[in-house]
C-alpha cells in the first residue's frame, strides 16, 4: 500500500433524498482526520473540495435521473483528481457526500489501472444495492444507481463517463452488508451475478470469513482493490448521521474488523468513505467513526 495518502472532498448531495451530505468532507475535517493519518507515519496532502452545483441551482431533468447531467459534470472532475493521485503513487482517499459520487472515483482508478493494461477490483459495504437503473428506481435519486453504473448498467449519460463502460467487471465486484434492496434492484443483481453478501451471510460465516472471500473474489485477475465504504452499512446506533438508516447493520467492532482485514491484505488502492451527513448526526459522532475506520483502513493496529 502507498504510504502517501491524497485526501480529495466531494461536496454533494444532489444524489441523495435527503440535503446535507455535502458537508460530510468537513464534518470528517473536524474530526481530525488529516492529524489522525500522519499519527500512523503516513504522508497526507488535501487536494481540497470538489464541489457540484447546488440543486437550487441546478435542473433536476428526468424524474427518474435526478440532476444526471450536473452529476456527470462533478464526476467527472472528481475521476480526473482520483486517476492524477493513483498515476502520482498516492492512495486517494475521498470523502463523500452521497453515494452518486463513486461513479466517478471508480472511473478515476478504473482508467488508472486501464492505462496500464490491469483492472481493479470494488469492495462495496452498504446496507443497499445502489444497483438500480432509471427502469427499477423508486426515487429518481443516483445515489442508489451508482454500483450497477459503474457495472455498465443503466443510463449511457453516466455508465459512458470518460468514454468507456463498463468501469469496473462484475465478477470483480462484491457487496457486503446488505440488508433493504428494492425489488427491480434485486433482479438487477442477481441477473449481473454480482457476489453478495448480505447481514445473514455476516452474522452466519462471522465478518472475518465474508471478507476473506471477498478479498479472493476482487483481487483474483485484478491489480487491487478499491473499497467504496458506505456509512449506513454500520447500524444506526453507532452511524445516525447518514440518510437512509436501516437498523440490523454491522457493529461498531465487525466495521473495523472488515478494514483491519482489507489493510493487512496489503491490497487497498482506492478508498470512498460516503454519506455521512451532519445535519442528521448527533455531535459529529458518525463522522468521528468515519475517521477511526480510514485509520483501521490504512494500517491502524490495536496492538
Ligand atoms: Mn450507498
Amino acid at each position: 500500500m502507498a504510504n502517501r495518502i491524497r485526501l480529495i472532498g466531494m461536496q454533494i448531495d444532489l444524489g441523495a433524498g435527503r440535503r446535507g451530505v455535502d458537508m460530510g468532507p468537513s464534518a470528517l475535517r473536524v474530526a481530525g482526520l488529516e492529524a489522525r493519518l500522519k499519527a500512523l507515519g503516513l504522508s497526507v496532502e488535501d487536494s481540497g473540495d470538489i464541489k457540484a452545483e447546488i440543486p437550487e441551482a441546478s435542473p433536476e431533468g428526468s424524474e427518474k435521473l435526478k440532476y444526471a447531467d450536473v452529476i456527470a459534470g462533478a464526476c467527472g472532475e472528481l475521476a480526473g483528481s482520483v486517476k492524477r493521485a493513483l498515476d502520482e503513487g498516492a492512495l486517494p482517499v475521498t470523502l463523500g457526500g452521497d453515494h452518486s459520487l463513486a461513479i466517478g472515483t471508480l472511473a478515476g482508478s478504473s482508467a488508472h489501472y486501464r492505462d496500464r493494461k490491469e483492472r481493479i477490483g470494488v469492495i462495496w459495504l452498504d446496507a443497499h444495492g445502489d444497483f438500480n437503473t432509471p427502469q427499477t428506481t423508486p426515487s429518481g435519486n443516483i445515489h442508489g444507481m451508482s454500483f450497477a453504473i459503474s457495472c455498465g448498467v443503466g443510463s449511457p449519460a453516466l455508465t459512458g463517463l470518460l468514454g468507456f463502460s463498463p468501469k469496473v467487471q462484475p465478477a470483480h465486484c462484491v457487496l457486503i452488508g446488505v440488508r433493504d434492496l428494492d425489488a427491480g434492484e434485486r433482479a438487477n443483481l442477481v441477473e449481473t451475478g454480482l457476489t453478495v453478501f448480505t447481514m445473514r451471510e455476516i452474522d452466519e460465516l462471522g465478518m472475518r470469513t465474508v471478507i476473506d472471500r471477498a478479498l479472493l473474489q476482487a483481487t483474483r485477475g485484478t491489480s487491487g482493490v478499491h473499497v467504496s465504504f458506505d456509512m449506513d452499512v454500520i447500524d444506526p446506533s453507532e452511524a445516525p448521521g447518514t440518510g437512509t438508516p436501516v437498523r440490523g447493520g454491522i457493529s461498531y467492532r465487525e466495521a473495523h474488523l472488515a478494514l483491519e482485514v482489507i489493510a493487512d491484505s496489503g491490497k487497498l488502492r482506492a478508498v470512498d468513505l460516503v454519506e455521512i451527513n451532519p445535519v442528521l448526526d448527533e455531535h459529529n459522532m458518525t463522522a468521528s467513526l468515519g475517521v477511526e475506520l480510514l485509520c483501521s483502513a490504512l494500517g491502524k493496529k490495536i496492538l
